[in-house]
C-alpha cells in the first residue's frame, strides 16, 4: 500500500515536470506556511468588497466596539449596505431580473462551520439577518424563495418593495433591447463579500447580493453557495467571491482559496490561483470574478481577472476605528 502510494507520488512529480507545472505541494508558497494560532495578539481586522466596503468595515468595527462577535461585525456591516436604495446589487435598489422581480441571495458562515443561508428571496430588507437566523434557529442550511420569505414573515423581519425608481428605470432601459448576456461590468459588480476577524480570534464571513442584473427569474448565483461565493473556517481564514457567479460556482471558488491557504498559501496568492483556475477552465474575455480573502492572522489578500476590483481593509492595529478602512485596488499584483 505504502509502496504504490510512494509510485504514485514519484510518477505524479515527474509529469508535472513533464508538463511544467510545479505540483502543489511543491509550490513556493508552501514554504510559508501560516502559523496554526497567529491571532494571539488579539487584534481584529475585516475586509469587504467594493467601495461599499468602506462603510460596512465602519459598521462592523462599531459593533465589535459594542461588545460584537465576528458575526455581528459581518451582519452589521451588510446591512448597512442591504439598507442603502443607492445601490444597485444589493439589497433595497438592487437591478431587478428581465421579469422586473428583486430577488436577493445571502449568506453567513462562523469559525466553526455553522452556515446559513437564504436565496431567491423577495420583498425581505435584510437577507442576510435571515441567513443568520436560518443558521442559528433552524437545523438547516439553506432556504429558499417562498419559504425563506414565510420564515422570514414569522420572524416578524423587516419587508419591503424592493424595486426602486431608479432601478425600475434601469430595467425599463434594458427591456427596449432586452439584451439577455450575464456579463459582470462596471455597472453590474457591486456585491458585498465581507471577512471579519474578532478580538478573540474568531473568524466570520457574509456575502449578500441582488445578483446578476436582468439575469432569468428563478436564476441563484454564487454569492449563498457556500463553498462558492463564502467560505470561511476558523482554523484558516477565510474568502469571498464578487463577479459572475456561473465562473464562481463551476470552481467552488471560495473553498479553493481557503484551501490553498491550509496549504500555506498567503491570502492574496490563494486568491491569485483561484482566479488563474476560472482563467484556465473557460474564455475570460468577457467575465470579471474577483476574490477577497482573509487569513485567521488578520492579513488580507485579493485578485481578480481584470482591473477594477477594490476592496476595504481595516485593521485594528493599524487604523483607529473613527478612520475609514484603507481602499485596496487588488486589480494587479499578484
Ligand atoms: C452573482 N456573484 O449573482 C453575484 C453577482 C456579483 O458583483 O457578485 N456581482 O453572480
Amino acid at each position: 500500500m505504502a509502496s504504490s502510494r510512494r509510485k504514485f507520488l514519484k510518477e505524479a512529480t515527474a509529469l508535472a515536470g513533464i508538463l511544467g507545472i510545479g505540483p502543489l505541494w511543491n509550490r513556493a508558497w508552501s514554504r510559508h506556511r501560516m502559523p496554526a494560532l497567529p491571532n494571539a495578539n488579539g487584534n481584529a481586522a475585516m475586509v469587504s468588497t467594493w467601495n461599499h466596503g468602506m462603510l460596512a468595515n465602519d459598521a462592523g468595527f462599531a459593533a465589535l466596539e459594542n461588545g460584537g462577535t465576528a458575526l455581528d461585525m459581518i451582519e452589521a456591516g451588510a446591512r448597512l449596505v442591504e439598507a442603502d436604495a443607492e445601490g444597485l446589487s444589493v439589497g433595497i435598489g438592487g437591478l431587478p431580473d428581465r421579469d422586473g422581480h428583486v430577488t436577493l441571495d445571502a449568506c453567513i458562515m462562523d469559525h466553526t462551520k455553522n452556515a446559513g443561508s437564504v436565496c431567491f428571496v423577495q420583498g425581505i430588507m435584510h437577507p442576510i439577518s435571515l441567513a443568520r437566523k436560518v443558521m442559528e434557529e433552524t437545523p438547516h442550511v439553506m432556504l429558499a424563495g417562498a419559504g425563506a420569505e414565510q420564515y422570514a414573515r414569522e420572524l416578524g423581519m423587516e419587508e419591503s418593495n424592493l424595486l426602486t425608481e431608479k432601478a425600475s428605470l434601469a430595467w425599463e432601459k434594458w427591456k427596449a433591447t432586452a439584451n439577455y448576456k450575464p456579463v459582470i461590468n462596471i455597472e453590474n459588480h457591486d456585491t458585498i463579500g465581507l471577512l471579519a476577524l474578532d478580538h478573540n480570534g474568531h473568524l466570520a464571513g457574509g456575502c449578500t447580493t441582488s445578483g446578476v442584473a436582468y439575469k432569468m427569474h428563478g436564476r441563484v448565483g454564487d454569492s449563498p453557495i457556500i463553498g462558492a461565493g463564502l467560505y470561511v473556517d476558523g482554523e484558516v481564514g477565510g474568502a469571498t467571491a464578487t463577479g459572475l457567479g456561473e465562473a464562481v460556482m463551476r470552481t467552488v471558488g471560495s473553498f479553493l482559496v481557503v484551501e490553498l491557504m491550509r496549504q500555506g498559501a498567503s491570502p492574496q496568492e490563494a486568491c491569485y490561483e483561484a482566479v488563474q483556475r476560472i482563467i484556465q477552465s473557460m474564455p475570460t474575455d468577457d467575465l470579471q470574478v474577483g476574490y477577497l480573502a482573509l487569513g485567521r492572522d488578520g492579513r488580507c489578500g485579493g485578485h481578480a481577472i481584470h482591473g477594477g476590483f477594490n476592496y476595504a481593509y481595516h485593521h485594528s492595529e493599524s487604523f483607529e476605528s473613527s478612520v475609514h478602512s484603507k481602499l485596496i485596488d487588488a486589480s494587479h499584483g499578484t
